[in-house]
């Protein structure tokens, strides 16, 4: 009907209700250097016309690997607006703003999100995954498009953790279709399918695995060294 202004909303039009609602969301809007500007809605934030003028929002990727090292990946769910059904790491979202996901310090904010978003996406319990066991890695900045809606995309600057944890997954069935470990000739495989259309891998996590990855799969013992300074930004 004419007053419900979810359903007449034409960029939302054939999309999944329970993911409109979360695209309510409060996104932190940044600066080309990561500097908080101001809140911007997910909607807001995620529509290729605002990104095409520049609007920017920050992210997080979650990168969890097992006891025996092989990385926890995840099929998005078909429900989900941005890239439905590509395969991608443990978890990627958005920390939101609020007090207790805007601190910077020892990336306290995203480190939080990430939290929150393991236990809403993959059901996993805050006590299995332990702030202090989150290593805030760098930060990427990049732009992607979603081919399967052209009207909303990504553009970002995303905050990498990585976490050493053995976990028990239960996945929320409207943001996660599918679920599996990878080691790296597996992790391989994938991308040559993604490349032969077999299936679809999405656009950061491909880049961050192509450009990043390895070190960090190679030293999950001894990260530390590798933490990049959080001015560093690497541009795509
Ligand atoms: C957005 O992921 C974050 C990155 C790093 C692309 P998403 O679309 O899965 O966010 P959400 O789970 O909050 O919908
Ligand atoms: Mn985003």
């Amino acid at each position: 009907t004419s007053n419900n202004n979810t359903r007449m909303d034409t960029p939302f039009q054939g999309h999944d209700q329970v993911q409109i609602e979360l695209m309510k969301e409060e996104c932190i809007v940044v600066d080309n250097d990561d500097k908080p500007i101001r809140a911007g809605s997910k909607k807001e934030c995620h529509l290729m016309t605002n990104i095409n003028q520049g609007l920017l929002h920050r992210a997080f990727s979650i990168f969890l690997f097992n006891s025996e090292g092989k990385l926890l990946l995840q099929q998005r769910a078909l429900e989900k607006i941005t890239f439905p059904g590509y395969w991608t790491n443990t978890v990627c979202s958005h920390p939101l703003w609020m007090e207790s996901e805007l601190i910077e310090k020892d990336a306290y904010g995203v480190r939080h999100a990430a939290q929150r978003k393991l236990l809403h996406e993959l059901g996993v319990p805050h006590e299995q995954a332990p702030l202090d066991d989150f290593t805030f890695m760098t930060k990427i900045h990049y732009l992607s498009e979603s081919k399967e809606d052209p009207q909303w995309g990504e553009h970002e600057i995303d905050h990498i953790l990585v976490i050493q944890k053995d976990v028990t997954v239960n996945p929320e069935p409207n943001e996660v279709m599918d679920y599996k470990y990878v080691d790296k000739e597996e992790l391989t495989q994938m991308f040559k399918d993604a490349d032969e259309n077999k299936i679809k891998v999405t656009p950061w996590f491909k880049l961050i695995a192509l450009n990043h990855l390895d070190p960090w799969w190679n030293n999950l013992k001894n990260l530390k060294p590798l933490v990049e300074p959080t001015d560093k930004i690497h541009r795509y």
